[in-house]
């Protein structure tokens, strides 16, 4: 089974357990540690200096480099990190480019290719004006390189893409050797069909992917916001984001079969840290003892507050 959770104990020790597929950075960091993955998203909240870990039970890892890729791989499932140095003035059409093309390239080639969850951490993700935003650059490069691979918009997986204040962009994804749906909201357009006004290309993801292993379903939530058809809405409003976010998440377990008891992990991506009072507040409210993980990090669109992922396993 697969688990995700956080913990206070060393990298070197988490990463040293037989069956730990990922570990987790968070801040910026100077140490370099062999296979970790850095996120460069803060962290909230009282939790010390934790670090995330996702598992297969009785499962025995491999781990790997390939080029500038990463990768943790069970007999089903592979977890592939790339980061990439962004200098002030780089291009981040050309960089996300160069991260996914690499990156799907390593994917491509293993031996669980499908595609199932992308991370993606963006550092000033809302800078820049109208179509030269660093997110809307961002979204070409990688258009680009899934164009490149013959994947194209039914195939993408369930992701999250937001901002940090470090530097580099960092990609993650999970794989697996089984095939993955994607799944729509029916109150959300499809990322991948939005109009022109959000960008030159649209974000290649799906709202949920959702798979089977070893009898067990899996449900990744993408990063889930408060967006009715394409609009952002309730723009200032942290309470009605949320309850418009909760209401697009109870929408995507429905599509996919699953109940908010399922929910295993809550992600939280805050744009403003003098919200996280707030936010715990009618978090707590709307998912009363769920796991949450509260992050620092900036929403894709400058005009929203807060973004929920999830991880839920039905059983
Ligand atoms: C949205 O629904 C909010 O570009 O990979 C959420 C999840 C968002 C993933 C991505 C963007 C991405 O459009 C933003």
């Amino acid at each position: 089974m697969l688990q995700n959770f956080t913990s206070t104990r060393s990298p070197e020790e988490l990463l040293a357990e037989a069956d730990s597929l990922a570990v987790l950075r968070f801040n910026e960091s100077t140490e370099t540690t062999q296979s970790l993955i850095d996120t460069r998203v803060e962290l909230l909240g009282e939790l010390g200096a934790p670090f995330e870990v996702w598992k297969v039970e009785d499962a025995s890892v491999e781990h790997g480099t390939t080029g500038n890729c990463v990768w943790a791989r069970t007999n089903t499932l592979q977890f592939t990190a790339i980061s990439a140095p962004l200098a002030q003035g780089d291009d981040f059409e050309a960089t996300a480019y160069a991260v996914y093309q690499e990156l799907l390239s390593v994917i491509e080639t293993c031996p669980h290719p499908e595609l199932v969850r992308f991370w993606n951490y963006i550092p000033n993700i809302n800078h820049g004006a109208g179509d030269s935003e660093n997110y809307k650059r961002f979204c070409t490069g990688r258009l680009r390189a899934y164009s490149k691979h013959h994947l194209q918009d039914l195939q993408f997986p369930a992701a999250s893409a937001v901002g940090h204040y470090g530097t580099g962009i960092t990609v993650y994804a999970l794989t697996a050797s089984t095939s993955a749906e994607h799944h729509a909201n029916p109150r959300q357009v499809d990322a991948f069909k939005y109009p022109r006004q959000y960008g030159p290309s649209s974000p290649s993801f799906a709202r949920a992917t959702t798979i089977e292993l070893n009898e067990q379903r899996l449900c990744f939530i993408s990063g889930t916001a408060s967006i009715l058809g394409h609009s952002s809405v309730h723009q200032g409003d942290l309470r009605l984001q949320l309850y418009t976010t909760n209401d697009n998440i109870l929408y995507l377990l429905k599509e996919t079969g699953f109940k908010a008891s399922q929910i295993r992990t809550l992600r939280v991506y805050l744009r403003h840290k003098s919200d996280l009072e707030a936010c715990q507040g009618i978090v707590a409210e709307l998912f009363p003892g769920t796991t949450v993980l509260y992050t620092h990090a900036d929403i894709c669109r400058a005009d929203l507050l807060v973004e929920i992922e999830c991880f839920c396993v039905d059983e």
